[in-house]
Order: structure tokens, then sequence, then C-alpha cells
């Protein structure tokens, strides 16, 4: 039989399009997903589809029926979530290994029969990986950052055993498909390359990445450019995108995979855009024309169908793609690929990357102070000027005897994951300790820099070291070290590169663009003659590696070179810009640096360049005493400048600007918006002042700069990970004014009402109920907080025996939207009278009005944000304002009600659906 990889060369091959769509036709009740044999397992099952493979493989084996009838070349397994860790919330994790091996068992047996059926036209099984509940790359803690819900180690075990089932099972290809954070996708790649070979099976490997904004970024932030360099080490058949948006919204994000990734492309968007209600509701025939546009553009190969689908949407794909030419794959880069959140590409023409050197432990004192004494925002300041100085990469090292490196690199790194404007950098990471290199790599989304792997220890040693770096997929400095030491001449260190270039290439198949070498820049002018001519030595061996050693890098410490003139930084700086004048020239492409220097080396003044360079290129045996010299002349000069005061003021600190003649309320909202809590403190100590009281800071300013961040989110200006940022300067802002208000309060301590907030069942997002439970608060509410996934009985519970005044739900995720009707249904049967706030991104007024408010009778109100919040609170709490608030929302909902009928809620638009799907607030 003909494999995907034979076919693919010939003609587009159709994908099938949704299970959860699909299951949702067969209106099948908990006791379908549970059976005879899960009768006893804890909590719900319903909503648990991969369950199904067990308890109804009828309906699943009928669903694949459907989509190879229609027309499918590849179906998927029903396994989406079938991982310990997403199973462990249904209690059905023990599980996991039975439900892959059934889901492929069903879907092969239809596959086969239709292949059977038409020998020309094989269907195939793909194996459905989904990204699971968790994100390796973020914290679901706002106020810890660093803290991680799941390990790479726990998630990569947890896809092992899964993949190894689905391999067992006979899948012919596996599909990690909407991937939100590629620090999962690579434990996944990982997984599978473990699995494949723990079983013998090799199968081709798909990717699928799922987009989360305007701006086509994934949700832990990263640019699509830039996830394609961190999975470059993996053998991937192809990559492509689902979910996200309909085919239209989706296409500019595709056309960026189609031209740039060296693989096979896939495509299976949504039918459209999510209404107000969460529901999908383009025609099969609107996006087959959408999706024609892609196949007539030569985007895809692989074009199947995600939310909203169903096998009416893939019986139309058939007639579009007969007779079409398939996409031909970009070319492989012929450059080296890194990445943060973005990607950075070394190209031959960009001439030189800076690594930023100041985030090392034993190359900055003040660094290793700060770690030391755990200030870990200020540290993450001292990356993040280097990066505002122009530092292209971030080197990062923990090595101190004191320290706890492994322990500080992980914290570092996932803090740094939460700061975007440093985590769009590709990181270093720099240690002696191998299993400090390897925790570091388990903690990065990008594709990153290990430094360094030398033959120091030995060749096995060096192989293994650059296995396990192609594996986490990475690229390596090679410092010129082997058995006998470090390379101080030209010969050795040419000697030792060609052996670890010939090492790396043909034996551990690296790619020659992840060589970085770094041929040892050692301090020169020590005094010592044999030290003279290290600098010589070194630009001309960068000349070698670059003419014989083709597609690698150079690279180097440059502040080592100067080391003897600690405490002179002119000379220093002006001896690095004169050294990487050369070595460039040679083909240094890339060098730790001070990102902070100054000294161009077309201004170092005649005599002093003469100095520096009989120096630099050895000229003169008195080069040193001469330079010398020359810098002990120029200490005398400046700290005689000093004394009398003519000497340099600090240039001001350009950075900062936006805190020059700005009001108070702008500085707050600047604040807010870059997310930089380090002026807070002052500003709101300046607020205190002008306002009558410290809530009115929150609802004024604050929550302008709050709305500020949604509409440049709505736009696509700002991407998640900032937000969360943003999210987390707000708490901190109202932590700063909390006693204050605490105070103001008791002056006025009766009780404006009672209230009950928490975040509906099945979602964990908090940030939004936050804010309102600290606005309520500063209201003078009392707020009883349920916290995250609760569920409805608990709410029930809780607002009878707390006699509360109000009860206000929040989600953030389509899902929680039918969890809030349910809430209110429980309300309805509970008998009870309270009134209902609704809020959080998804929620709208439409499905308020439409859904919740028909299932209860008490007053139900969506609320846009939480400014409102205060306002209908002291309207619900007024007898008088509450009947006139209960009248105007009747005629309201019975408007909306009228006018949207009984037909389908049209689609809105994608300003708005986007709005409402990441509207935190
Ligand atoms: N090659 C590779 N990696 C490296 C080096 C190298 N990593 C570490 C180091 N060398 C490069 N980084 C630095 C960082 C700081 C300094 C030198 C090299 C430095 N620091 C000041 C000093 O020691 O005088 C400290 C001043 C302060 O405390 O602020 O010079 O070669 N692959």
């Amino acid at each position: 039989m003909a494999s995907i990889e034979k076919i693919v060369h010939e003609r587009i091959l159709i994908l099938d399009g949704a299970m959860g769509t699909m299951i949702q036709q067969y209106n099948l009740e908990e006791k379908d997903f549970r059976g005879e044999r899960f009768s006893d397992i804890q909590g719900q099952l319903k909503g648990n589809n991969d369950l199904l493979c067990l308890t109804r493989p009828d309906v699943i084996q009928d669903i694949h029926r459907k989509y190879l009838a229609a027309g499918a070349d590849i179906i998927e397994t029903n396994t989406f979530n079938s991982t310990r860790v997403s199973m462990a919330d249904y209690h059905v994790q023990e599980y996991v290994r039975e439900i892959n091996f059934a889901a492929v068992r069903l879907a092969r047996e239809i596959a086969d029969e239709f292949t059977s059926l038409t020998p020309d036209k094989p269907r195939f099984v793909a194996g459905s990986v989904g990204p699971t509940n968790k994100t390796c790359s973020m914290s679901p803690d706002v106020n810890n950052p660093a803290f991680r819900a799941l390990t790479y180690d726990e998630l990569a075990a947890d896809y092992c055993e899964q993949m190894e089932a689905l391999l067992q099972g006979g899948v012919d290809a596996l599909l990690i498909e909407t991937i939100f954070d590629t620090l999962n996708a690579k434990a996944a790649i990982w997984a599978a390359e473990q699995a494949m070979k723990a079983t013998g099976k090799h199968v081709p490997l798909m990717l699928s990445v799922t987009v989360s904004d305007t701006a086509g970024r994934t949700l832990s932030g990263q640019t699509l450019e830039a996830f394609l360099a961190s999975v470059q080490h993996a053998d991937i058949f192809s990559v492509g995108l689902n979910c996200s948006f309909g085919a239209r919204q989706l296409k500019p994000f595709l056309e960026q995979f189609a031209c740039r990734a060296p693989y096979y492309i896939s495509a299976y968007p949504n039918a459209g855009l999510p209404n107000s209600l969460g529901k999908y509701d383009q025609t099969p025939a609107d996006m087959a024309h959408e999706i024609r546009e892609y196949i007539r553009e030569g985007l895809v190969n692989i074009i199947g169908g995600c939310c909203g689908t169903t096998d009416a949407y893939i019986a139309e794909y058939s007639a579009l793609v007969a007779g079409v030419v398939p996409h031909v794959p970009a070319s492989a880069p012929d450059n080296l690929w890194l990445s943060g959140l973005e990607l950075l590409e070394v190209k031959p023409e960009n001439n030189f990357v800076n690594v930023g050197e100041r985030c090392n432990v034993a190359g900055s004192r003040k660094f290793l102070r700060l770690i030391n004494e755990k200030k870990y925002d200020e540290a993450l300041s001292i990356a993040r000027q280097q990066v505002e100085d122009g530092a292209q990469v971030i080197d990062i090292n923990m090595d101190d005897g004191l320290l706890d490196a492994r322990a500080e690199m992980t914290t570092f790194l996932n803090l740094v994951a939460s700061e975007p404007e440093i985590a769009r950098v590709p990181v270093m990471i720099d240690s002696s300790k191998w299993e400090v290199i390897v925790a570091g790599l388990k903690c990065l989304q990008g594709k990153s820099i290990v430094n360094s792997i030398s033959l120091k220890e030995g060749e096995e040693n060096f192989l293994e070291h650059a296995r396990t770096v192609r594996e986490y997929g990475a690229a390596a400095v090679v410092m010129a070290f082997d058995e006998k030491g470090q390379a101080d001449t030209y010969e050795r260190k040419i000697e030792v590169c060609e052996r670890a270039y010939r090492l790396l290439v043909d034996k551990v198949k690296f790619n020659p663009h992840d060589i970085i070498f770094d041929p040892n820049i050692l301090a020169v002018a020590t005094g010592m003659d044999e030290h003279n001519n290290y600098a010589v030595d070194f630009i001309n061996a960068v000349g070698w590696i670059r003419k014989n050693l083709p597609g690698a890098h150079v690279s180097g410490g440059v502040s080592n070179l100067s080391f003897s003139f600690r405490g002179n930084n002119y000379i220093r700086e002006a001896m690095h810009a004169v050294f990487l004048y050369y070595a460039i020239r040679e083909g240094m492409d890339m060098g730790i640096v001070n990102p902070a220097t100054s000294v161009l080396y077309t201004d170092i003044p005649a005599d002093i360049l003469e100095r520096l360079e009989d120096v630099v290129l050895n000229r003169r045996p008195d080069a040193a005493e001469r330079l010398i010299e020359t810098a002990e002349r120029l200490k005398a000069e400046a700290d005689a400048a000093k004394a009398s005061g003519t000497g340099n003021v600090q240039p001001v600190n350009s950075q900062l600007s936006w805190r020059e003649n700005s009001t108070v309320e702008d500085r707050l909202k600047y604040a807010l918006t870059k997310g930089i809590i380090d002026y807070l403190d002052e500003d709101l100590a300046q607020a205190l002042e002008q306002y009558p009281k410290a809530v009115d800071i929150i609802e004024g300013p604050l929550m302008a700069g709050m709305n500020h961040v949604g509409d440049l989110f709505g736009a696509g200006k700002m991407f998640l990970p900032q937000v969360v940022k943003t999210a987390r300067t707000m708490k901190k802002a109202v932590a700063i004014l909390q006693p204050v208000i605490e105070s103001e309060r008791k002056e006025d301590s009766t009780s404006a009402g009672r209230v009950l907030l928490a975040t509906v069942k099945g979602d964990v997002h908090d940030i939004g109920k936050n804010i309102v439970s600290v606005v309520m608060a500063c209201n003078g509410y009392e707020i009883i907080d349920l916290g995250v996934m609760v569920p409805a009985e608990t709410i029930v519970q809780h607002a009878i025996e707390e006699k509360v005044d109000m009860i206000g739900l929040s989600g953030l995720i389509t899902p929680s939207l039918d969890e809030m009707v349910h809430v209110a249904i429980e309300l309805e049967k509970a008998g009870l009278d309270i009134p209902l706030l609704i809020g959080g991104a998804t929620t709208s007024q439409l499905h308020t009005a439409l859904k919740i408010a028909s299932v209860y009778h008490a007053p139900v109100i969506h609320l846009k944000d939480a400014s409102q919040n205060a306002t209908v609170a002291a309207r619900l709490m007024n007898p008088k304002q509450k009947e006139e608030l209960v009248e105007d929302l009747s005629t309201k909902y019975r408007q909306l009600r009228e006018k949207n009928g009984e037909r389908q809620v049209s689609t809105v638009s994608l300003e708005e659906a986007k709005k409402n799907k990441l509207n935190l607030f």
C-alpha cells in the first residue's frame, strides 16, 4: 500500500473534521460516557469524549465512517486528551493506555475497510495528540510567575505513554495538534522520538499550531517563525494550523508557514468564527469557498476541519482538490535560526550578534548579589536593560559555589519567560555543569544556545552531550578544549575545532549552522610574554574556521580579553572595539559582550588606538607597558576631572523619559501598559495625595490603564504574555493600596452587601475575578471568594449558607458559557432569588440574555469589565433602583430575544469575537 509520504507528492490529502462537533449530534448522556464499567468513578464523566472509545465505541466508529464516506484520506484517533495529565481531571488516568490502544483499533478497522473497497485511495489513521490542559511555559499563579503547574519531564513522560500506545496500536502518523505552547510541543516531539525508538515503529510526525491573537502568535507568545526555529531539530513531515479562526482569518498565518517551513503544509480551520454563543455557524459551502483559495494559491498539502465542522464540510473538499498540484515545501534555511518569542536569523549580512554577558553570577558582582538575595525583580531588570541596550541573545550563568545553580537557572528562566520584553530574544544557557544546562533546556520554548560543550572529557562524553543538545533542539557553543586542555595557539585552536566539527557533522548529524565555535578569547597584556599573541591567534583561527568548516559560526567571551585592565572601563571597551573590528573582518559573527558598551572603533583617538592595536595585534614587545602607561594617564585625568566637578554628568536615562513632564495618571497608565512595577510605590503615593479615596485610584487611572490594555490586545497590538504581565502589575498596585483602603473602610465599617464570587467549573482563570473582588471590597462589599473550578452545587450551597446579596460568575473559556447556564439552572432549582452577575472573556450580553437570564428568574446582568461591578451592585442593593434596573433589563433582553429569535445568532465581527474571547478582565 502506498504511504502518506508517497501520496503527498501527488495530491492534496483530505483530513477529517472535528470529533467534538460530531459527538454532540448524538446527544449522549452521562450514562453513555460512563457505561457499566466506570460506574464507580467519582465526578462527572460527560464531556470526556476520549472515554467513548471504551464506553461507546459504536459512536466513534460511526463518526469515523461518516468522515471516510465524505472522502477523508486521513482520520484522527479520538485521543486528543488521552494523556495521564488530562485524564486525571476525570479520575480515569489509569486507563490512558487502554483508551489510546482502543482508539487506534476503532479507527484502523474502519479505515482498512474503506481501503479494501478502493485500494487506489488508501485511508490512513493519524494518532491525535493534544496540548493537554496545562502549559509548561506559563504560570497559572499570577502571584508567582516562576511557578509551573507541570514540568517538562512530567509532560514528556505522559506523552511517551500515550504515543507508545498509539504506535503499538498501529497509527500511520502522529499528529501533535492545537499547539499553543511550544515547550509542550517540544516535550511531545521528544516523546514521539522516544516512543518511535522504543516501539521500533517510525511514522511521519505532523505538527499543527493554533494561533491565539490577531497578530498570529501562539498563546505562549511565540510568532510562527519563532515556532519553526524551535522545532527545527525534529524530523517533521508537516506543519500547519488548526482551530484558531475560520479559514479566511487563518490565511495570512498559513501563508507565513507556507513560505518559510521546509515541510508539507496542513490546515484545518474552524467553521468560521464563533458567534456570541460560542457556536460556529458558517455553512459547508461558505467554508469550502474559503478553502478553495488555499488550494488555488498552492498553500496546502493536507486540508481538514476543526471546531464546528462535520462530515458535511469534509464532503465539499474532494471536488476542490481534484487534479490540483499540491504545495511544494520551502527549502531548508541556510542560516542559523534561534528564537525566543521571536525569530533571530543569523545571516551573513547581519554582521554580528551581540550576546548580553551581564546575567552571569561569575561576571557581574551585582547580578551575583541580587541572586544571592533572591531579588529576582532587579535581576530581571538587568536582563531587560541588556535587551534594551541591543542584546540579541542573553547569556545566563548561575555557576557559583554557594548557589544551587540548577535551581537558580530554572527559577530565573521561568521568570524570564513571563517577561515578554526579555523573552523576545533567545537564551544562551551558560554553565560548566551539564545538569544545569539540561535543566535550562527544559524551561525554554525557544531555540536556545547551549554554552558549552567540548572535547575536554573525551570524545564519548562530547558525543553524548551533543546528542542531548540535538534532541532538545538547541544550538551549541563548542569551546576549543580537548583532552590536553585549552587550545591557546592558532594550530591548537584549528586542530580542536576541526576535530569537533567532523564528529558533530558526521557522527551526530548536527546541523553545521547550529555549531558556534569559541576558539577561546584569553586575556592579553598580562605581563606574561606567552600571552601576547592570544588575540592574534584567535583572530586568525576565526578566519580559518569560516573558510574550512562550512556553516559553522564563531563566538567568544570578549570581555575576557581585557581582564588586565579591570577598573579602567574606557580602555577595556576601547580594546574590545579594536579586537572586534579585526575579528569580525575575519568572520566572527557572534560575541558575548556588555551590550551597554558605547566606544566605537572610529571614535578612539589616534594615539590611543595605535597603542591598543599594538597590544591586540601584538605589534611590538613593549606594547603592554605602553598601553598601561596610557591607561594610567587617562585614569588620572578622569579622576582629576571628577574631583573638580567638570567630569561628564551621567547621561539621563532615556528609558525614563516617560516619567518626565507627565501627570500621575499618565504615569500609572504607562506603567500598567508596560508592566513596570518599579515606580508604583512612588506614583501611588502621589496619587493618594490627589485622590480623596484610595479606591478612586483603582476605579479611575488604574482601570483606565487596564481598559487601554484590553483595547491594544483586541487590536492585536499586544500579545498574551504582555497582558498577563500588566495584570500582575495591576495586582501589585492594588496590593500597595490595600492597607490604605482597609484603614479608610474602618471609618465607615458597615457592609455594603455580601457578594459571592467564583470562576465556574472547568475554568481556572481568575485574574478578572480577582480584580472584581478588589474593586468590590474597596466599595465596602464583603467578598466570599470560592476560587476557581467551582462546581454549581458548591455555589448554591454557599449562596444559601452565607446569605449573600449577589453572585458573580467568571469564566474565560467557551465551555464556561454552558457551565454558567448550568449554575443558573441550579440556582433556579434551589428556589433562590439572588441576582447573578456574569463576567469574563467569551461572556456576552447576548449569551446572557438568551441563555442564562432565560433559565433563572432573578436579575441576571452581564458586566463588560470590572469597573462596572460596583455601580451595578449599588443599584441592586437599593430597592427602588433595583426595580428600575430589572425593568431596563427585561426590556433589553426581550428586544435581544426578539431580534435573534429562533434563528442562530449571526457571526460577530473578528474584532468583536477576539475582544470577547481575549478580554481577560
Ligand atoms: N566563552 C563562552 N562563554 C563565556 C565566556 C567565554 N561565558 C562567561 C564569560 N566567558 C563571558 N562573560 C563575561 C562576563 C563578564 C565579564 C567577562 C566575561 C567581566 N565582568 C567584570 C569583571 O570581571 O571585571 C565584572 C564587573 C562587575 O562586577 O560588574 O569582565 O569566553 N563560551
